[in-house]
């Protein structure tokens, strides 16, 4: 019997190895395509080496480097000669600093309909802009999958966002990315796939979908995907890569667990504030909120239109004398057709200062806003310290709004100015940064900021030890283990980020875990929300956390924790407060658990909600450990 079947089980159905297609239920898939980049990519490929094999084994790994792309330490240098040198000696290509931001670049280059992209980045969903099932996870996870190995997920729940209408003149893809995260949160996409539908799809190009499926990661949805259909085709052909292309639609009858209905033409100019990215509110409410600076790229807001629209806006213009303006395009590709186009001068002659594709100033490596400064930027986050100073804020916003602020000084309306229109026909293709790979007799670089790992910790049958830290609900990866200047160069060297975990929440925590010998932490709902970084379950790994206890969590996050051997808990939390004293009998965990609050002399029942395979791995102390020891 035919099944009607979404975007996202057409796609599953075709690449399931293991298990049933089952909402709820944990399937191993095949992964075709791999990305790495240069903050996760040193972990990934230390435990891609790990696995002892002799080169990678799915259909194409690219190994990026642009999130420190400007090199902005020896270290972070250290980190992209290291990447260069194992990906070509292992089989993988390799973009190059300045190439552009990954997800830009793999949907521009390599991205194929209907196939399934695996990267060590959160927004590794970007890739649903060209119909293709990108998923983020941690490095061990994409270390795994380019070892031929499959990705084990839970069969997401799909909500169907329909599509109506046409978007007006100074309304734009980010703001009906905005617009989802203001009617459903940073949670509302949790054990979701998200996919578009409706005749609204088609009035989009594949970079702004891109711009949709790349900011549906904040909702915390396992992915997001538009159908592949006649706009993806002209798009591959301009890319030169027709031939890529394959058709994919939902069958009609599909069931989704929820429906969305936006009509684009009813969509306003929206701001997220600081602090959230679901903290979303209209420009005109906002209009004339003074500005310090203003950023426009990214992996969100990094296309050729996009900067093609600020340059018309500012033709003949020029930003406002108070603030300073940085455009960064997310691609070479991108750059080069400014470059062409005569945009790079506009924007140069109207003040605006243009810096190489990629991703720094979004994580903070450069450009970071001053104390109390507000930062208006076209990127996808903005909780404390995103920027690479907590005290600096960030508000988010499309590229229009940027432009049309940058010319004021303060947050304005670009529906004030009069109507820019950008037809994309032709694209230059050019692909002299991406570096193939040698094979075998490249050797590998790697400087002494590159560590080896400590050996894996088994779970012992009784956890013990201190609660040393209480947080709240929403704490995002960038609070357990901040990106930016920071951070930026030690991702290769846990000993010594692990310094830096929960940084902006309490900076006495690291020192604190170490000395007692490590301990538990206790968190609120969706608990790890953000970023891919496995540095975020590696480090509390590294000072000593045995266990978190949360409400809930967010999948990435969740499922590195058990990778490195961390046991995610969940309960209610009211009963925990920093300081006590817990037990744990962890010896079977398919039963109910209870934790010993020692110093209440209370007793608290708690979950693990964990697979078969999720057990398997944290006995034997993580993901690394599991596979070396040949189980599954
Ligand atoms: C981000 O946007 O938060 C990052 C920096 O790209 C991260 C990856 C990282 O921490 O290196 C992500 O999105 O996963
Ligand atoms: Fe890079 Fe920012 Fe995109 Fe993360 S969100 S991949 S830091 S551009």
């Amino acid at each position: 019997m035919h099944v009607a079947k979404t975007l996202t089980e057409k796609i599953l159905a075709e690449h399931i190895v293991e298990g049933a297609l089952d909402k709820g239920h944990e399937v191993g898939i095949r992964i075709d395509h791999c990305l790495t980049q240069d903050s996760t990519g040193t972990m990934a490929w230390l435990e891609f080496e790990s696995l002892g094999l002799d080169k990678v084994q799915a259909e194409l790994v690219v190994s990026y480097s642009d999130h420190t792309s400007l090199g902005f330490k020896g270290e972070s240098t250290d980190d992209h000669l290291f990447l260069q040198s194992i990906a070509s000696h292992y089989g993988a290509k390799f973009s190059k600093n300045g190439n552009g931001v990954c997800h830009q670049v793999h949907y521009e280059r390599f991205g194929i309909p209907a196939r399934t992209l695996l990267g060590s980045d959160s927004h590794t969903p970007t890739a649903g802009g060209l119909g293709m099932l990108g998923i983020g996870a941690g490095g061990a996870d994409v270390a795994v999958a380019m070892g031929g190995g499959l990705f084990y997920l839970t069969v997401p729940k799909v909500m169907r966002v329909v599509l109506t209408g046409n978007l007006p003149w100074g309304v734009t893809a980010k703001d009906l990315a905005l617009e989802i995260l203001r009617r459903i949160s940073v949670k509302g996409g949790v054990g979701h796939f998200i996919e578009f539908a409706g005749p609204g799809v088609k009035t989009l190009s594949v970079p702004e979908r891109a711009t949709i499926t790349n900011m549906c990661t904040e909702t915390g949805a396992t992915s997001s995907i538009f159908p592949s259909d006649a706009v993806t085709k002209k798009f591959l052909e301009m890319q030169g890569r027709g031939s890529d292309w394959r058709p994919l639609t939902a069958d009609a009858g599909a069931s989704y667990d929820q429906t969305l209905e936006i009509d684009l033409s009813s969509l306003v100019p929206l701001v997220a504030m600081p602090g959230s990215p679901d903290n979303v509110r209209p420009v005109a409410e906002i209009a004339g909120t003074k500005i310090d600076q203003v950023f426009i790229g990214s992996c969100t807001n990094g296309s050729y239109k996009d900067i093609k629209v600020v340059a018309e806006i500012l033709k003949g213009k020029h930003v406002a004398k108070e603030i300073d303006v940085v455009v960064s395009p997310g691609s070479r590709q991108v750059w080069e057709m400014l470059l062409k186009d005569g945009s790079f001068l506009a924007l140069t002659q109207a003040g605006v200062r243009m810096i190489e594709p990629g991703c720094n100033a979004c994580i903070g490596i450069g450009f970071v806003p001053g104390t109390n400064s507000l930062s208006l930027r076209t990127v996808n986050r903005n909780w404390k310290g995103r920027g690479g100073n907590e005290l600096g804020k960030l508000a988010l916003t499309s590229p229009e709004v940027a432009a049309a602020s940058a010319l004021k000084g303060a947050i304005a309306d670009p529906r004030e100015l009069s109507p820019v229109t950008v037809r994309v026909t032709k694209l230059i293709v050019d692909d002299a940064m991406i570096v193939e790979p040698e094979g075998p007799s490249a050797p590998i670089r790697r400087a002494p900021n590159i560590a080896k790992m400590a050996p894996p910790r088994p779970l012992p049958p009784v956890l013990k030890g201190e609660v040393l830290l209480k947080v709240g609900d929403g704490v995002s990866t960038d609070a357990i283990l901040p990106a930016g200047p920071l951070t930026q160069h030690l991702r290769s060297n846990l000993p010594e980020i692990a310094k830096f975990t929960f940084h902006y929440e309490d900076k006495t925590f690291a020192a604190r875990a170490m000395e007692r010998g490590g301990g538990f932490i206790v968190g609120g709902d969706n608990y790890g929300q953000g970023s891919s970084r496995e540095h975020a379950a590696l480090a509390p790994w590294q000072v000593g956390i045995k266990a978190v206890i949360a409400k809930s969590y967010a999948r990435i996050h969740k499922a590195n924790l058990v990778n490195v051997g961390i046991l995610p808990l969940v309960g209610d939390v009211a009963g925990f407060d920093k300081g006590d004293q817990l037990e744990i009998d962890v010896s079977d965990l398919t039963r109910p658990l209870v934790v010993r609050n020692v110093t209440k002399g209370t007793t608290i029942p708690v979950k693990a909600e964990l697979s078969a395979r999720d057990i398997r791995m944290i006995r034997v102390g993580g993901l690394l450990a599991m596979a070396l020891a040949g189980k599954k």
